[in-house]
């Protein structure tokens, strides 16, 4: 059981009219435009303040560029025991962060919980990177000569994040960001402001703690499509990381590629799953209904696409409907409800357009419906949809934010393969088989083009240990584990001559 969130906001410290632009514990009123939050439990006014403009971010950009000065120097395990400390306070205030991201995401409190999860292991994980940021050594060609590389700071980073994973994001990228040397200028969605602002304020305790730490390593501007825009076109951030739909991510990345910086994309999927013949069914329809209407089918992971065998796909459509037909929907902070809310009206009606598109081009809509009974008043509530369409439906193509699940039918693996790569997403996948062969076909080269190939588990729901991002439209970024580090910094090769000749690479002679 969670919180209530107003409980959870006095534990954290947020006044109520809470400030948009923050630069370490320093809050500042916006001068924008007044934003109306709402949750979409019940549709209530949870958070009203004015936003930041463009030149307020721009003020954080030029603090977070003077915080740089001091962080880049600052040697890397320290830097990591602020991380650590963080990730403290974020075991401390798990439940009411969590109370938060339910209040505003609508997320059923154990996902919440497991989206808190994510912040506290990855800041696990860039504490032990902190200690390991490793660069070559590289055999030198030249007698006396010592060739390596160094991985240095690389400067401001902006993050944008979109309203469904409104703190695991941000963590994600800032965890890994400051041991990295870098600070983090963040714009998150202004649809979830308050959680946003509870995650500063945990840092601005944090930072309260550590007193060497520049405040300004960790910046905050709640602001609306200027502000994002802002941070795509300072020269000041080195690498803008932009997390959300297709079109504003080719937005920031135009924008940042005119100035020749880098940028780091998370954008749309349109995650797959092949159940094949061999497949373990009960397990087949665990994971698909996890994957399918798990956190109201809103994560970027979330499954779209089914493609059974078609000896199966009858069988298989009754038992998910089955298992559908069971959920409990409802009031998310309630204990045992499975789905909640869409995010707002504006996703119930894209919701409801992509049925009805898909009822036009020949497809067999099962579920999809409002649901008002039972369900807080004023929330978007629905039954998720299986939609029985054929695989060449324009439709399908798209990613719609809802928890509708496509299934199309194949008849030879290959094929399946073929039509699970035809769509212009690239993030997430899984095969169902107990086939070592069309296991091994799926993960390798000739396999799923995305970045997230999964055996035997759904698309939906990946750790944090591994590098997290996909391919084509979706933007090719990678965040969180492995080496996505790489990108936060810049790499230093160094040829360092100890000897007392001067011997040119290539075996050069140039006699002056
Ligand atoms: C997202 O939807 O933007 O793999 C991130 C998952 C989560 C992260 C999703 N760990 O579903």
């Amino acid at each position: 059981m969670l919180p209530h969130v107003s409980e959870a906001l006095t534990n954290l410290g947020i006044p109520a009219q809470p400030a948009a632009l923050a630069i370490g514990g320093e809050w500042t009123a916006g001068d924008g435009a007044m934003l109306h939050s709402r949750s979409p439990i019940d549709g209530a006014e949870q958070a009203k303040f004015a936003l930041a403009t463009g030149a307020q971010v721009d003020q954080a950009i030029g603090a977070a560029a003077g915080a740089f000065r001091a962080w880049r120097v600052t040697p890397a395990p320290v830097r990591g025991e602020f991380v650590r400390r963080f990730g403290e306070q974020l075991r401390l205030h798990k439940a009411d962060l969590a109370a938060i991201v339910t209040a505003e995401a609508g997320k059923i409190a154990t996902e919440a919980l497991g989206e808190v999860q994510e912040m506290i292991d990855v800041c696990d994980f860039a504490v032990g990177l902190s200690r390991q940021l490793y660069g070559k050594t590289i055999a030198s060609e030249r007698p006396g000569h010592r060739l390596a590389e160094q991985w240095l700071p690389l400067g401001p980073v902006g993050v944008i994040s979109a309203f469904n994973f409104p703190v695991a994001v941000w963590a994600w990228n800032a965890a890994i960001a400051w041991v990295c040397g870098d600070p983090v200028v963040w714009k998150p969605s202004e649809k979830t402001p308050l959680t946003a602002i509870a995650c500063q304020a945990l840092v601005a305790q944090t930072l309260a703690s550590t007193p060497d730490v520049p405040d300004a390593i960790s910046c905050l501007a709640v602001g609306g499509a200027d502000a994002g825009q802002a941070l795509a076109a300072s020269p000041q951030l080195p690498l803008v990381s932009a997390t959300g739909s297709t079109r504003m991510g080719r937005a920031v990345a135009e924008t940042v590629a005119k100035r020749l910086g880098r940028s780091l994309l998370e954008l749309g999927g349109n995650n797959g799953m092949i159940v094949t013949p061999s497949a373990d069914m009960e397990m087949a329809v665990r994971s698909i209904v996890f994957a399918a209407v798990g956190t109201c089918g809103q994560r970027c992971t979330s499954l779209r696409r089914l493609i059974v065998h078609e000896s199966l796909a009858d069988n298989l459509r009754d038992r998910v409907l089955a298992a559908y037909a069971k959920l409990p929907i409802g009031d998310p902070r309630d204990t045992g409800t499975l789905v909640g809310p869409l995010v707002d009206e504006a996703a119930f009606v894209g919701m409801q357009a992509a049925l009805a598109a898909a009822r036009e081009q020949g497809g067999v809509v099962h579920g999809g419906e409002r649901v008002t009974a039972g369900v807080p008043a004023g929330g978007y509530y629905v039954t998720p949809a299986v939609v029985e369409i054929a695989a060449s439906a324009p439709i399908v193509q798209q990613e719609t934010f809802a928890p509708i699940l496509y299934l199309l039918k194949y008849a030879d693996f290959d094929a399946a393969i073929e039509l699970h790569n035809s769509v212009p997403q690239g993030l997430a996948s899984a095969v169902l088989t107990t086939d070592l062969r069309e296991a091994e076909q799926f993960c390798g080269p000739a396999g799923s083009d995305c970045g997230i190939v999964n055996v035997n588990t759904s698309p939906s729901g990946a750790e944090i240990g591994g590098a997290f991002g996909g391919e084509k439209e979706t933007g090719g970024g990678r965040e969180s584990g492995s080496d996505s580090w790489k990108q936060y910094m810049r790499r230093a090769t160094n040829t360092v001559n100890y000897s007392t000749e001067l011997p040119l690479s290539q075996g050069i002679k140039f006699d002056v």
